[in-house]
């Protein structure tokens, strides 16, 4: 149980290339130019990301943050369309969130099964055939497909855990949970032993929950002392926290004073962590300061990780507060953002050239051949409908100036294609 715990990792993701449409011609006897019979390329697979229960962290895309989904096969002759690229499906352990570059949350995957697609497949180019209007009986055109495109998000794992243990360093939480679970942490007496969360499950006559051993806290962990602030963020996720107070000689605070200090850093940390049910225990009941401290506090109980004592009240306890608590607040829902992936159009200088940036603009002028001149003229209209004429105008192109879209480098000349 006690692997390694990667909880946040940054991923790069592509979806799958569109196929290219083609222009294929049928010839008939008595007619000259032939009937388009060519077929659309087929779509590129989209990247998704899915919550997974058998998934427990993220170290597989730590180790390998690259992705691509599949992309889309090129059309074909009589009428037939390429195949649709294989999406690519990550699975991630549930409680992952999804963010963007900015930081924006996209994703909260609590449930099984949640996904979200975080990058559409390149769309697929459209056949001569597609092309076929009354007004072009013989269209020569057809669109390449789009490049997939990369998006880089970071995933970001908070536990989810029923019970985190929570206390000074060397307070015996690592010590507890080996007690009453499979997790097998490091155990040592100085502070600071533990430097990522274990998790373990907990069996208790025929109750069940699972417990978080998290590192210690010390005063100003709300504020980033120690490796607090960093933890808080996956006791967040626990429906009850154990503050567990350490009696022995190795804490220079009382178990008041301890009890004061973790209070205040949970409280101070979120509003929502300080509504959250507590239990207090004194730990290391078998040591020599263990009854003055109870004697202190008498409300908590008293626990031994080394003796056994008190466990089994003590577990049954904890499994009251998280049947209650699970009463009164049923299981967080996730939720998925759904917001356009396409960024608007944008002009930049690039060197003496200008940039012209965004899918529509890419899509306007993705033809197969654009020395045909009915692709030339139809990529033209599709510009200047966008309003990227006027838009190139008002950054300054003036004619003759060079404009690069995608791959296409070509002269402006805002006049073609406006009469319609
Ligand atoms: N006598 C006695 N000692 C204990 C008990 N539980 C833990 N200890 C000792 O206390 C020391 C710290 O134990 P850990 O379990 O590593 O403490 P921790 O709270 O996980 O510490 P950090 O990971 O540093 O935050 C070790 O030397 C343990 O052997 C207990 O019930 N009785
Ligand atoms: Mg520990």
């Amino acid at each position: 149980m006690a692997s390694v715990f990667v909880d946040q990792v940054k991923v790069h993701l592509q979806g799958g290339n569109g196929g290219a449409g083609v222009a294929a011609f049928v010839r008939a006897r008595g007619k000259p130019k032939g009937k388009p019979i060519g077929g659309d390329g087929g779509h590129g697979g989209d990247a998704i990301i899915r919550a997974d229960a058998g998934m427990a962290s993220l170290l597989t895309y730590q180790r390998n943050p690259h992705h691509t989904a599949g992309d889309g096969a090129h059309g074909k002759g009589d009428h037939q369309h390429g195949r649709r690229g294989e999406d690519l499906v990550l699975p991630v352990p549930r409680g992952t969130l999804i963010k963007d570059e900015d930081g924006t949350v996209l994703a909260d995957l609590v449930e099984d099964g949640q996904e979200l697609v975080v990058v559409r497949g390149g769309r697929g180019g459209r056949g001569n055939a597609s092309f076929l209007s009354r007004t072009r009986r013989a269209p020569q055109i057809a669109e390449q497909g789009e490049y997939g495109r990369t998006r880089s998000l970071t995933l970001e794992l908070k536990l989810i855990a029923d019970v985190a243990l929570v206390g000074y360093p060397n307070a015996g939480k690592s010590t507890l949970i080996s007690r009453v679970s499979a997790a097998n942490p490091k155990i040592a007496d100085y502070p600071f032993t533990t430097l990522e969360p274990n998790l373990g499950v907990v069996e208790i006559d025929d109750r069940q929950f699972v417990m978080a051993d998290i590192p210690g806290l010390i005063e100003g962990a709300a504020s980033g002392k120690g490796l607090g602030h960093e933890f808080l963020r996956h006791v967040e996720r626990a429906r009850v926290l154990v503050v567990l107070l350490d009696p022995s000689f190795l804490q220079t605070d009382g178990v008041g004073t301890q009890l004061d200090v973790l209070t205040s850093e949970l409280d101070s940390f979120s509003a929502d962590l300080a509504r959250r049910p507590r239990l207090t225990a004194i730990s290391k009941g078998d040591s020599p300061e263990a009854d003055e401290a109870a004697a202190l506090l008498p409300d908590a109980m008293v626990i031994s990780a080394m003796t056994g004592e008190g466990l089994t009240p003590f577990l049954h306890r904890v499994a009251d507060i998280v049947d209650s608590a699970e009463r009164e607040a049923p299981d967080r829902r996730g939720f998925v953002l759904h917001r356009p992936v396409e960024r608007p159009i944008t002009v930049r200088r690039e060197g003496d050239a200008w940039r012209v940036e965004g899918l529509g603009a890419e899509r306007a002028v993705a033809f197969s051949d654009l020395t045909i001149p009915e692709a030339a003229d139809m990529a033209a209209k599709r510009l200047s409908k966008l309003g990227i004429d006027d838009l190139l105008r008002r950054s300054g192109a003036v004619d003759g100036d060079e404009v690069r879209i995608g791959d296409l480098f070509f002269e402006f000349e805002p006049d073609i294609g406006e009469e319609e």
